[in-house]
């Protein structure tokens, strides 16, 4: 009761006040409504960084939110691919209880029921205003959508007051910003056309167009060819809108920095997707050659920046100290996703997945544990936890700090162990990778018997899939080299069987 009171306090105060300039200052002063930021990376694998351990790369940025707030080892997106972690970030469900969570098409309707209850929903509640900038890749409208006309719903019916975004990927059509459902920059006399089925007559592509790439597909990736680069799914016209992949980058950090100087007298949430380093690698030329690893290392130096310059207006605006920042990746790295870009011949001594096994696609550890830190100057105190967090956690987590009774159905309510005053985390973790399920529990991680191939050739990564059941012991061997599976029968029963019991409800 007391809780509750305590929470309704600055909404009667609120009422009491005659100005609007006050009432903001109660709001503002209130220790439970800091400005809430998740800086999202596209791919950034568990040993991308510098404070993971990386050696030959560097990270400054990235490393001052781990190394100055809690670093997660044990950090996990829910799923190896986008689309579904996504969906269990923004909803706090597991993606595998919705049958279409899996990487969509540019043309794809939205995933996410208008109806459910989101994390910026839940903030908005709470006096948020809410804005997505970068990545978006959970579907737009109802399935048919005309790009030349508002388009919804949106992230705008899920609980985003504003969203500058990029539809699905960096390598998918269409290569348009959308703003609060308006593609940015068009002109109606040339409507934005987008086919994932067949291509418009006339149009080059990148099968039949070698001539026209300045970057080569190595797999998939050949259809409408847009500043050189091929990508999935056929578009035409729009030329006035089409993004210009260099500077990508540039505009989703102008962006975000636009959005925290028009909100910084209110609480805010800013969910910032970086793109990077997702494919088609694109550094601007100031990045290009910055790392020696080509453009996988040098996008990511340029991310780092990005995270940096983002930081800077913070700290400028007066408002660092008052807003706690999350930050992590959306799945596991890969090398070649698709392109020529040298990521595999430049990579050297590199380790993207740092010790872990696997990668992108993939349901051994690399797929889905990620880096994850939580920072907030003055209020966390830096330190390493190994408590088990996962993403889809982040909104009961965070209904918590803001004293919300809505909790996402998978979601955890672990603030303690963000704010870095608990080790306990979860005890049990079920993750996913393009379908199929495994699981995690205190030290022990266990894949149940997939059939199907055990390396995707084309990236070159073990997803993971064995006809038998496999089990590890991470504490001993976090690589995953020792099937424990025979030798130890009782501890894969207990896991088969907690497992059961969550998977089968
Ligand atoms: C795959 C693409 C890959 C990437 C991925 C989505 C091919 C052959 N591969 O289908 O390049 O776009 O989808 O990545 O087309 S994710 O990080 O958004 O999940
Ligand atoms: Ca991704």
């Amino acid at each position: 009761f007391f809780s509750r009171l305590y929470y309704a306090l600055p909404v009667f105060l609120l009422m009491a006040c005659d100005s609007n300039k006050q009432s903001k200052q109660v709001e503002e002063s209130s220790p439970d409504h800091p400005n809430i930021v998740v800086i999202y990376m596209d791919d950034l694998g568990y040993g991308d960084m510098s404070a993971y351990g990386a050696t030959e790369i560097s990270t400054p940025n990235m490393d001052k939110l781990a190394n100055e707030g809690v670093r997660f080892t044990n950090g996990y997106a829910s799923s190896a691919t986008c689309t579904p972690s996504r969906y269990a970030l923004l909803t706090g469900m597991y993606p595998w209880r919705n049958k279409d969570a899996k990487i969509l098409p540019g043309t794809a309707p939205l995933l996410i029921d208008t109806a459910q209850m989101t994390l910026p929903k839940m903030l908005k509640q709470h006096g948020y205003y809410t804005g997505i900038v970068g990545k978006w890749h959970l579907g737009l409208g109802n399935g048919n959508v005309d790009w030349n006309q508002k388009i919804s719903p949106s992230p705008n019916e899920v609980g985003f007051d504003y969203s500058h975004i990029l539809a699905a990927t960096q390598d998918r059509v269409p290569t348009v910003y959308i703003e609060n459902g308006h593609v940015v920059n068009l002109d109606p006399s040339d409507p934005v056309e987008v086919d994932y089925q067949k291509n418009f007559e006339g149009e080059p592509t990148g099968k039949d167009n070698p001539e026209m790439l300045t970057m080569k597909w190595h797999h998939g990736h050949h259809n409408s060819i847009v500043n050189g680069i091929p990508r999935i799914g056929f578009m035409k016209g729009g030329e006035a809108a089409r993004w210009s992949d260099v500077d990508m980058a540039d505009h989703f950090l102008g962006k975000a920095k636009a959005f925290v100087k028009g909100h910084k007298e209110e609480p805010f949430f800013l969910y910032y997707a970086l793109q990077q380093p997702h494919v088609p690698r694109t550094p601007n030329p100031r990045f290009v050659g910055a790392t020696g690893m080509g453009p996988r290392g040098d996008v990511i130096a340029e991310a780092d920046w990005c995270i940096g310059e983002f930081l800077k207006t913070l700290e400028e605006e007066g408002i660092l100290e008052n807003t706690l920042i999350v930050f992590s990746s959306d799945n596991g790295p890969v090398l070649n996703d698709g392109y020529y870009d040298d990521a595999v011949e430049k990579l050297g001594n590199h380790k993207p997945a740092g010790p872990l096994r696997g990668g992108k696609y993939s349901l051994f550890e690399a797929g889905t544990r990620v880096p994850f830190a939580v920072y907030w100057k003055g209020k966390i105190v830096p330190q390493v936890s190994d408590a088990l967090v996962c993403q889809v956690d982040l909104m009961s987590s965070l209904a918590d700090l803001v004293g919300s009774d809505k909790q996402g159905p998978d979601s955890e309510a672990l603030l303690d162990a963000f704010m870095g005053k608990s080790q306990q985390g979860r005890n049990e973790l079920i993750i996913e990778a393009t379908g199929r399920t495994a699981f995690r529990k205190g030290d022990w991680a266990m894949i149940p018997p997939n059939g199907g191939q055990a390396v995707i050739k084309s990236v070159n990564i073990e997803i993971g899939n064995d006809d038998e059941y496999q089990l590890y012991n991470l504490k001993e061997d976090i690589g995953q080299q020792q099937n424990l599976a025979q030798s130890k029968p009782e501890k894969l029963q207990e896991m088969v069987a907690a497992y059961e019991k969550v998977r089968g409800s």
